[in-house]
Formats: C-alpha cells, structure tokens, sequence
C-alpha cells in the first residue's frame, strides 16, 4: 500500500496491534494478545503499541497512564484529542509492559451517522441503525483509521505494520486501503461470522462448506452487515491469516479468500524450578474441589473422594459448537458403564459456562454453610478433647493404667452439639445439578439434556454433575477457585468440540500437565494429531468428529472416559509428567516466530523495492532470528533426545507446522493440512433446505 517514491525504512518497523480485546477480557482473543506480548515486546521493544477499546470499568485495573515519548504519536493524539476524542495512553499491566492506546468509542457517538454514511459510499457496506456491536465496530475502526492516517503523515520514514484482529477490529482495513494510507496490514480471523452461526443450527456444515451461498445465508440471519465488513477486512488486507488449518479452509469458501498462513496459538508456558511443582499443585487444588464437593453432596455425601475423579469442560456458552451436547451424552453413558462394571469410581463433571443467571441457589449456598459449621464445631471439640487429654495426662501419676474413657473426653454437651450439625445435614431433595438461579430454567439447552438423559445425582449414580452457569474466581462462596487453580485440580478437561478455531482450553489444560480430550474439529485437535504420532498415548486425546457418525464419536468420547476411569493413580501421574512435557509445543517462544513471518509477509509486499538490492540480506537476518525463536524448548522435543519423549511426526516442529510463505499464493484446498479434505467436484443441489 505504499507509494513507491517513499522510501521508508523496513528494517526496524513499528507495529501496531489492533483488537477488540486488548485490555479488555471477552473471550479467548484476550488470551492470544495477552500471552503473545511477551515475545513480541522482545522482538520489537517501543515499536510496538496496542490499540484496542477503552472500557472504563476494566481499563484502570488493567493500565497504567503514560505521556507517549514517541513525538509524532504524542502529537497525533493531541490532534485526536482536541477534536472531542478521548483516548487512554500507557502501559498495558501484563507481563512485557507493553505501551497500549485505548480509544473511548462514545466520546466519538456522535460522528457515528456521518462515518455509516461514508462508509455505504466508499465501500457499499450497508449498517442498520440498532445493532450495538456493528456501531460500536464502526466508530472503533474509523478512530483507528484516522490515528494510523495522521500517525503516518507525521512519521514518514519508517515502516509501519498494523496486525488487525477479527472483524470487530477490522474494520480500519478497508479505510487505510480506500484512503492509500501508507501502512501495511495483516488481519488475523480467529473464526467465521457465517462459520460460527451454522454450525450452531443444523447442518452438516464440514461436508458442505464450498455449497453455501454465503450472502444469502448472512442475510437470512441478520448478519450481513457484519459479515461484509469482515469480508472487506479479509479482502483489503496486505496479508490475510487464520490460527488453524481447518479455519483457513473455513476462510476460503466463507470469506472468498485463502489465506497466506496459519497462526497457530501459544501460551505464556512457564517452567517451574522443580519439575514435580505442578503434581504438586494438582494435588493443592484437588484438595479444593474435595472440600466443595464434600459440601455440594452433604447429606448424599456416600462416595469415597480418593476414588473420585475431577472432569469438566469450560468455555464460552455455545451449547453445540462447543461440544456440550455430546459431552452429557456421553456422561450418560459413562454413568451406565461404570454401574454395570460395578466400578468403586465416582465421576464428577463439571461444566463451566456462563449464562444469565440470578446468583446462587439457595440449595447450594445450604451445603457450603452447613458443612463449614460442622467443621467448626469439629475443630472447637476436638479442641476441648485436647484440653480434657491434657488435663487427664497431666493428673495421671501412674496408679493404674491410662485408659481416659470416650464419656470423659466428649461431653455430653459436645455430643448434643455434634448431633444438631449432623441432623442440619439431611436432606429430603437430591444434590443440585446447577448451582445458580438460571434466567431461564425451563430453556436452557444444557439442563434440558441433562433432564433429558437424567443424571440428577442419585446415590446410585456413578457419574454426578455440576453446572456452575458463571466464571470462577477465587473470591466465589461456593467454588473459591480460580480458572486455572480449578483446572489444576481436575483430573481430565473434556472438549468434543463441533466448531472450534483453535480451543484454549484445551492447550491450558496441557500446560498445566492435565490431560484432556478434543476434537479433529478443532484447530488445536489438529495441529496436536498433525505434530504428535499417537497424541492418545501423550495424554491428548482426540475425538474423530470428521469421518464418522455422531453416534460413533459420542462412544468414542465414552470409551476414552471409561478408559480413563479404569488408570491407577500411578499411571494417571505419569500420565500427567508425559503432557506436561508438550508444553513447549504451545509455547510462544517456539510458535512466535509464525507472526514475524506474517509481518515480514506484509512489509515485503507493501515495499518489494526494499527487499532487492544491497539491503536484502540484513532485512532476513533481522527479520527472522530462527534461532532465536527455536531456542531451549524445540531443543527438549527433538525426537530421540529423551527416553519418553512424544513421538513426532518426523522433525515436525510448531514452526514447520506455520504456512506462511509466498508460495501459498498457489495453494489449494489439498493444501490443508489435515486428513480428508473432501472438494466435492459437482454441485448437484443446495444440499440442505433453504
Ligand atoms: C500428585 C501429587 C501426589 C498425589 C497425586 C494424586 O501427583 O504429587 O502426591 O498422590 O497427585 O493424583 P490423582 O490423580 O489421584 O489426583
Ligand atoms: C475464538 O474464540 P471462541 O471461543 O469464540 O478465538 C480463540 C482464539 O483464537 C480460539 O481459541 C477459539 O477457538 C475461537 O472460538
């Protein structure tokens, strides 16, 4: 997008990375950005700055405000800034520090009707009047458009790269391009607007992706707005990419573009000094969830916790897409296997996905407060039998034999006392299924199929669950856990996902050394089968949701359950030390460099003139320090380096697994990685009812 006669300098480019998440938690773009900066920080130092939305009721927990050094953005800011917009400048609160600009969208409202106008004009991208979001998308891609256009104008001597994320952030895209701004893009999907909303009907989506009459489809559910500034977004971008193989083979049919490379998504992994810690910590937060269940059943509590085992699935409340449906299927017949086995092991799963809710049951808040009197009635007796003890030891003079009897170590008092905690733990009603209020009980998706296949926590049930419709925090009455501390005390994370980009949950889940279950429909799921020979054996197991029915993956996702309940304890922690150590798989110092390729990608199409002549060979070396990236952690996952390492694939590693060259300009649907990527030659008919 550069004019040629310009001649800024590519070799220590700014970058600016824009999204909708930025210092604002939403969902799992939050987690990309955030564990990403500090790989990006290092590459990059005060060239790189965040831009993203500015919420005032996160943001002064999240920022800390900073007069920008760098003049010519200080300058474009006090341009903003005296034409009514209000903006956040500082430092992001995370590891890396990294500087961030967050722009306040109401102070700019009222410009909103002039920018829907301007853009119908200049794009024909049509806007109704009261969908939020879009409005919101609107007036935040028109305030980064005008910061990257003045920002510019100022600084003209060196490259500027901006990284767009998801459609929400867009939007500034096609307005740099139709303005000839002179930056280069990358526009990142994280997942399909029309992808997310058929898949979440009922059709066979995978089989019939190249079929699907996309406008139309948009516009039959209200979307197509949306749907064409994401489009737009797509198509104007210097350089265009998705986090997974099957998402990038998504993007091609849905959003008409291939994509130049894949993404994958790391994480911050962080190594313990001893290399035993996280058993250890399992075992703190199982203590935990004891202590909650020990509650949540009172009364019914009849099962033995060492034989329990901890499973669960989290995420945002996409009751098909994410697998949920398939997930209490399952558990049903999980619950009827271990009964016929006569098994001694109770199952207890969890699922934690937020609804709209009225707080918590009464019935649930009951079993934490009953049990924590019968604990502090435990521990004020079984204070006064040690001071009776005491007492006793220190009269005794050796007459007789020390034989103190029951009666005088418990008192009667004590005893009535101890009698009235155990009576306030009857029960006439079973353990809750869920444990808030839910806004609407009698429809929601999640209950509906539990009543339908019936786990209500019976005695006789050896699968119980627990539907807690909220996030987790540490400060919650009956769950007083953080996310991660939760997942750290469970014993296996479930997610048979339908659609799924990527899947966080499940790659946090190997992090921390638990194991998990996936799907061939997720974009983790994939790159873990396509990176691992028999990932099954490394603790990460993965459902074939593509080739078979649903009937057949619902008892494969039963059998691996099953399969998982019949392991030792010894064999669940050596289970636990073999998927830990694939956390350098998923480690952004490994994955990281997919990224510099991608902005290398962009500047060299925006400046070819650049990369020819004597400067060639620096711009490579700078841009792409490999050895850097690959540095300790690829090291550890070389094959053969340790008696039990995970067999890979070849010399497979995250980075051989990114795509991003010039040569995918050619690519083709076979291209994907992956199995079976069927194309259906011949469109015979819309192959599901209009
Ligand atoms: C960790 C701890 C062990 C504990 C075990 C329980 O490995 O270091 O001390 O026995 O967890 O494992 P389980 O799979 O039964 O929760
Ligand atoms: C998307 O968030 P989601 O849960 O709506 O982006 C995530 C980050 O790339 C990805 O992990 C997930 O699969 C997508 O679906």
């Amino acid at each position: 997008m550069s004019s040629s006669e310009e001649k800024r300098d590519v070799r220590n480019p700014i970058l600016f990375e824009c999204a909708w998440e930025v210092a604002n938690k939403v969902g799992g773009i939050y987690t990309v950005i955030k564990t990403k900066v500090p790989v990006t920080v290092s590459e990059f130092g005060d060239r790189y700055c965040l831009i993203g939305p500015l919420s005032y009721k996160t943001a002064p927990m999240e920022v800390e405000a900073e007069d920008p050094k760098d003049e010519h953005l200080a300058g474009t800011l006090d341009s903003m800034r005296a034409q009514g917009v209000k903006a956040l400048y500082g430092r992001w609160l995370i590891e890396g520090n990294p500087h961030v600009l967050l722009f306040d969208t109401g102070s700019a409202y009222s410009r909103l009707d002039e920018w829907k106008a301007d853009l119908w004009n200049l794009a024909g991208i049509p806007s109704p009047p009261n969908d939020h979001e879009t409005n919101e998308t609107i007036v935040f891609g028109y305030l980064v458009a005008w910061f990257l256009g003045d920002y510019i104008s100022r600084q003209q001597t060196t490259a500027v790269i901006a990284h767009f994320h998801e459609w929400q952030a867009g939007l500034a895209i096609p307005l740099c391009r139709k303005r000839h701004i002179d930056v280069t893009t990358v526009f990142t999907t994280h997942a399909t607007l029309l992808g997310r909303y058929l898949c979440a009907g009922s059709v066979d989506f995978y089989n019939n992706l190249q079929y699907f009459d996309v406008d139309h489809e948009a516009g039959k559910r209200g979307i197509y707005h949306r749907y064409c500034i994401e489009r737009s977004a797509t198509h104007c971008a210097d350089v265009f990419t998705t986090v997974s193989h099957i998402t990038a083979y998504e993007s091609e049919h849905l959003l008409k573009r291939k994509p130049d490379g894949v993404l994958p998504n790391g994480l911050n992994v962080v190594k313990f000094q001893a290399i035993h810690e996280f058993q250890n910590l399992h075992a703190t937060s199982k203590a935990k969830i004891n202590e909650f269940i020990r509650g949540h059943f009172y009364g019914q509590y009849d099962f033995d916790l060492d034989n329990t085992l901890y499973l669960f699935t989290a995420g945002r409340y996409e009751y098909r897409n994410k697998g949920v449906d398939m997930f209490i299927e399952a558990l049903a017949r999980l619950n009827y296997q271990l009964q016929k086995a006569g098994s001694n092991i109770t199952v207890v799963a969890f699922i934690i996905m937020p609804a709209t809710t009225h707080s918590y049951t009464i019935e649930a808040l009951k079993g934490q407060a009953v049990t924590k009197q019968l604990r502090d009635t435990v521990t004020e007796i079984q204070n006064r039998i040690g001071a009776r003890l005491f007492d006793h030891a220190a009269r005794f003079h050796g007459e007789e034999k020390f034989t103190p009897s029951p009666d005088d170590l418990l008192s009667e008092e004590d005893q009535v006392l101890l009698k009235r905690r155990i009576f306030a733990l009857k029960r006439n009603s079973l353990p809750p299924v869920v444990t808030h209020n839910m806004a609407d009980d009698a429809n929601d998706p999640i209950l509906n199929q539990i009543r339908r296949v019936k786990l209500f926590n019976h005695s006789h049930d050896r699968v119980k669950i627990i539907f807690h419709p909220d996030f987790l925090n540490s400060n919650n009455p009956i769950l007083g856990l953080d996310y991660e501390e939760f997942v750290r005390g469970c014993h296996l994370g479930v997610f048979p996902s339908y659609y799924e980009p990527w899947g966080y949950t499940p790659a946090e889940c190997t992090v921390m050394g638990i194991p998990s279950i996936t799907t061939n429909l997720s974009g983790f799921g994939c790159f873990m089968q396509d990176l691992i020979e028999r990932p099954e054996e490394e603790g990460c197991y993965i459902i074939d949701r593509r080739m078979q029915s649903v009937e057949d993956s619902v008892n494969q996702l039963g059998n691996f359950m099953f399969q998982f309940t019949q392991r030792t304890r010894r064999q669940r922690i050596n289970q636990r030390n073999r998927v830990e150590r694939l956390s350098p798989l998923l480690d952004w110092k490994n994955l990281g460099i997919e990224y510099s390729k991608a902005r290398q990608l962009a500047l060299r199409r925006a400046y070819p003139d650049a990369f020819f002549g004597q400067e060639r060979e620096e711009v490579y070396e700078n841009g792409f320090g490999e050895a850097d990236f690959f540095g300790g952690g690829i090291e550890r996952m070389k094959p053969g380096s340790m008696p039990a390492s995970p067999r890979l694939r070849g010399i497979a590693t995250p980075g051989d697994l990114g795509t991003l060259t010039e040569d995918m300009q050619g690519l083709n649907t076979s291209d994907y990685r992956g199995q079976n990527w069927h194309e259906h030659d011949e469109e015979d008919s819309y192959p599901f009812p209009l």
